[in-house]
């Protein structure tokens, strides 16, 4: 099962837009090395954002003989303001999106993964 924010099929709270409006949207990447997603807002516009920051982790030799892992930032490859169709998610990404909508009606967004979608990866947004 693939959820977005605990939901499936479309069961969490309808987004609600105007068109032209511009949100953030925050994308979190959970899992193991099996949960790639790529997220799509279907009719809508993305763009990335200033402040984008892939962690990732680097082990390192501990003093006393353990290893440890040491979370660190690095800037994502976009730079803030590039149009995407569906930026890809890593486990333990995280970075910040805007989502301009577009034309008025209703929207699904949903992860472009098929198996994803097909397990209920999928949300509604109205415009209008
Ligand atoms: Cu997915």
């Amino acid at each position: 099962m693939h959820g977005i924010n605990g939901y499936i099929y479309c069961n969490g709270p309808t987004l609600q837009m105007d068109p032209g409006e511009k949100r953030r949207v925050l994308i979190m990447g959970f899992g193991s090395e099996v949960d790639m997603h790529s997220p799509v807002f279907a009719g809508q516009s993305i763009s990335t954002q200033g402040a984008l920051l892939a962690p990732s982790f680097r082990a390192v030799d501990a003093a006393d003989g353990l290893r440890a892992l040491i979370l660190t930032d690095r800037p994502y490859p976009f730079p803030p303001g590039t149009s995407i169709y569906s930026p890809g998610v890593m486990p333990a990404t995280t970075f910040v999106t805007e989502v301009e909508a577009g034309s008025a009606g209703a929207w699904d967004y949903y992860c472009n993964i098929l198996d994803h979608i097909n397990a209920g990866m999928k949300g509604r947004l109205v415009v209008g």
